[in-house]
């Protein structure tokens, strides 16, 4: 007999397509009535695929003990209550590290020079008419990195390579790293011109980049969030980038996703991009193969690959 299993939101294609080979797989998601849904298959759920899993949830599921997780961040599970059940949780670390390092870089440089306006002033033709105005480089700057995780080094590799100086904020100093630590965000704020934003979201991290913060960046200070939008004071965020109280801003993730605080529309001062620092083939293809693979092991009795509870 096929173990069941409980996915929570939609997944990669690829991976539900291994799922559905592997388990007979209950979508939450798609229940009309999910307490129903909940009550009929609870005996028989010891997985959940996917995200969104509250100390809740998981009350109502007795066998549950994985819930494996599509992505690195984990901040929409409650950790804490999984850990006092006994429930497992797993992320998928790693293979993602060099997707969104790139793209970091990419919406750095498409901010500082002005890519997709410059696209678009061609598009328009408007090039026969004048030149394009002049922008700034990446180069000879300092850029601060809040969270110097596995995300965050692959960056600060990269931006090396773009002879920009990094620093960093954290928890707590890296003694490996050659990098000048700072153990308070404001000072580093107030000494850098880009802060590249890739700690961890969820409690204990909320609007940690406040206005005060972003106001020590500055008028020609550049904020880079690649984390979660609940790591910045989004409000003031607006407000400063609508004012010149902060040169510009490229953000991959927002408080509300999948909406946009509307005043960014109009400035162009801004890079916005759709929560896509992952979102490749290769890179995402590698995250499902590891939702599966946790899963397989649990029912296997095997150590799971990526745990993080
Ligand atoms: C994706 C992410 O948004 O790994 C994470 O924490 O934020 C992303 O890779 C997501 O998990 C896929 O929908």
């Amino acid at each position: 007999m096929a173990e069941e299993i409980l996915q929570t939101h939609k997944l990669l294609d690829r991976c539900e397509k291994a799922l559905a080979e592997r388990y007979i797989v209950h979508k939450l998601h798609e229940a009309a009535d999910k307490d129903a849904l909940i009550a009929e298959i609870a005996p028989r759920i010891r997985a959940i695929a996917g995200g969104n899993v509250s100390a809740e949830l998981m009350d109502k599921l007795p066998k549950l003990e994985l819930v494996s997780n599509f992505g690195v961040g984990y901040d929409s599970i409650d950790t804490k209550a999984a850990k006092a059940r006994n429930i497992r949780v797993t992320n998928t670390p790693n293979v993602l590290n060099d997707a969104m390092a790139e793209i970091t870089v990419g919406l750095m440089v498409s901010l500082a020079r002005c890519l997709p306006q410059a696209d678009r002033f061609v598009r328009d033709g408007k090039w026969p008419k004048g030149n394009f105005p002049l922008q700034s480089e990446l180069n000879g700057k300092t850029v601060g990195i809040l969270g110097l995780g596995r995300i965050g080094k692959e960056i600060a590799v990269r931006l090396q390579a773009m002879k920009m100086r990094v620093v960093y904020h954290g928890r707590k100093r890296q003694a490996d790293e050659p990098f000048v630590y700072y153990s308070n965000l404001l000072d580093m704020a107030r000494d850098i011109d880009w802060l590249v934003v890739i700690a961890p979201g969820g409690k204990g991290t909320e609007k940690i980049v406040s206005r005060e913060v972003l106001e020590a960046l500055g008028p020609e200070g550049y904020l880079c969030n690649m984390a979660r939008g609940t790591l910045v004071d989004e409000v003031a965020l607006v407000d400063l980038l609508q004012n010149g109280g902060l040169k510009g801003a490229a953000l991959d993730v927002f408080e509300k996703e999948p909406s946009v605080p509307e005043a960014l529309f109009s400035l162009d001062n801004v890079v916005l991009s759709p929560h896509q620092g992952s979102a490749t083939h290769q890179t995402r293809n590698k995250m499902g193969d590891l939702v599966v693979a946790n899963i397989e092991a649990l029912f296997a009795g095997e150590p799971l690959l990526t745990p993080v509870v």
